[in-house]
């Protein structure tokens, strides 16, 4: 069983329990307390010396990043259904996964830092203008389609899932992106779901 290095706000590590729990796969927890600096401890960093969550730990294996993290899970615990086999499938996961670290990074997951936790906000005079390209760029893409990427969920739309969610936080609204908010409820309904706080 591997171990999850955690801490339940921080968005990148709701997409890896989100993904554990549609698998229904086990693993341990270890809190790290960003708020207290618990990422920047000459312990943690030896872990991981970007000094960011989530980690996980199977054996020696040491994963940083949340998405090279939902790759392996997918991999190793789903089949191929999260992160498929097929080249041209994968380079169609990969973009989305690479525009849910970039674009929804600077957008929407910046936008509920800069509201909640204003020293971690990597671009605060852009993110309204991110905000407003990423969410645009998500709602063009499912305006005829049920999946981020494929024609079934991915690790695409786990990886996506978390800061469309908590838009409110950043006072960020979804009224204006209704094929955003269809796609959420069709992620809520999957078996397995569990919010970012359980
Ligand atoms: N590319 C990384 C980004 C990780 C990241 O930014 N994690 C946040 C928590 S959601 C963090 O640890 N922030 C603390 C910091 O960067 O100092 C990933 O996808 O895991």
């Amino acid at each position: 069983m591997f171990t999850l290095y955690n801490m339940p706000l921080a968005l990148n590590c709701y997409k890896v329990r989100l993904l554990c729990s549609l698998l229904g796969v086990d693993y341990t927890q270890k809190p790290v307390d960003l708020l207290q600096g618990e990422h920047q401890t000459p312990g943690f960093l030896a872990l991981n010396p970007f000094g960011q969550l989530p980690v996980l730990v199977n054996d020696d294996l040491v994963i940083r990043d949340s998405h090279a993290i939902l790759v392996w899970i997918a991999r190793k615990y789903g089949g191929t259904q999260w992160m498929p086999v097929k080249v041209d499938e994968e380079a169609l996961v990969n973009g989305w996964l690479s525009a849910a670290a970039y674009e929804i990074r600077l957008g929407p997951y910046d936008a509920r830092l800069k509201k909640l936790f204003p020293w971690l906000c990597v671009n605060a005079d852009a993110v309204e203008q991110n905000t407003a390209r990423a969410l645009r760029l998500y709602e063009q893409r499912l305006q005829d389609r049920e999946w981020i990427a494929l024609d079934h969920p991915t690790v695409a739309d786990v990886a996506a899932y978390p800061a469309l969610a908590q838009c409110g936080d950043g006072d960020v609204s979804l009224a204006d992106f209704p094929a955003i908010r269809r796609w959420m409820s069709r992620v809520e309904s999957l078996p397995g779901f569990t919010g970012i706080l359980g």
